[in-house]
C-alpha cells in the first residue's frame, strides 16, 4: 500500500510530468525529460517541497512505475500517459497473440464503429492481462474488456511499442481486431 503523501504527491508530478509542467514553470525536453534539481527547485517554488530522497520513494513506489531516472540519474520522464507532444524513443516490438483494453460499456458502440481511438493521450493503451485491462477500464465506468487481436494486427503492419513499466502502445486499433468478452 503506497504512503498517501507519496501517492499525493505522485498525482502532482504526472500532472507537470505529462500534462502541464507549465504549472510549475518547468518545459520537458523533446523526449520528455527535465533536469532533477530543476523539477525539485520549481516544485518548491510552487508550494510542492520534494526532496531527493521522497522522489526516489515516488519513483520506487509508484504502483504503475509511472516515472524513471536517466541512467545518470540527473533527468526524470514519465514512462507513458503523455498530452504533452513529446517522442517516446521506444523501439518497436511484437507483442503477445492478444493484449487487452478495459473500457466502459458506454463507449462500446462507437469503439466498434471507429476503433479505438488515442483521444486525448499519444498512443492507445492496452494491457498485457485482463486484471490489468479491468483496472484501466473501471476508472470510466461499467466495464468491458476487449481482447484484441494483436497477433493479426502486427503480421498485418501495425506498430507496438512496450513501455518499462509494462503498457502496451499502438496508433490506433482498428474495429475488426476487437472482440468484446
Ligand atoms: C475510450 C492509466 C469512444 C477508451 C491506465 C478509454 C492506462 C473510445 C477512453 C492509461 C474510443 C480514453 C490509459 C472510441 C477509445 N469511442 N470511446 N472510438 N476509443 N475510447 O484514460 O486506456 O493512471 O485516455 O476505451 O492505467 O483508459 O494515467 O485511456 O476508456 O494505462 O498512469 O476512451 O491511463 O494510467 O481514456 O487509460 P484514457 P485508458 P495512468
Amino acid at each position: 500500500m503506497q504512503d498517501p503523501k507519496l501517492k499525493h504527491l505522485g498525482k502532482f508530478l504526472s500532472l507537470v510530468l505529462r500534462h502541464k509542467p507549465e504549472v510549475i514553470g518547468i518545459q520537458l525536453d523533446p523526449r520528455g525529460w527535465v533536469d532533477v534539481q530543476t523539477l525539485l527547485t520549481q516544485c518548491l517554488a510552487h508550494g510542492k517541497a520534494i526532496d531527493e530522497a521522497t522522489l526516489q520513494a515516488i519513483i520506487a513506489t509508484n504502483n504503475k512505475q509511472r516515472y524513471i531516472l536517466s541512467q545518470d540519474g540527473k533527468q526524470i520522464r514519465a514512462n507513458q500517459g503523455h498530452s504533452v507532444p513529446i517522442l517516446l524513443d521506444y523501439a518497436p516490438e511484437t507483442p503477445p497473440a492478444h493484449l487487452y483494453h478495459g473500457t466502459a460499456e458506454r463507449f462500446l458502440d462507437s469503439i466498434l464503429e471507429k476503433g479505438l481511438l488515442k483521444q486525448q493521450r499519444h498512443h492507445v493503451h492496452l494491457s498485457g492481462d485482463r486484471e490489468t485491462a479491468s483496472q484501466v477500464g473501471r476508472r470510466h465506468g461499467k466495464l468491458v474488456i476487449l481482447e484484441i487481436n494483436t497477433g493479426q494486427m502486427h503480421r498485418d503492419g501495425l506498430e507496438f511499442f512496450h513501455t518499462p513499466n509494462g503498457v502496451w502502445l499502438t496508433e490506433h486499433v482498428p474495429a475488426r481486431y476487437i472482440e468484446v468478452e
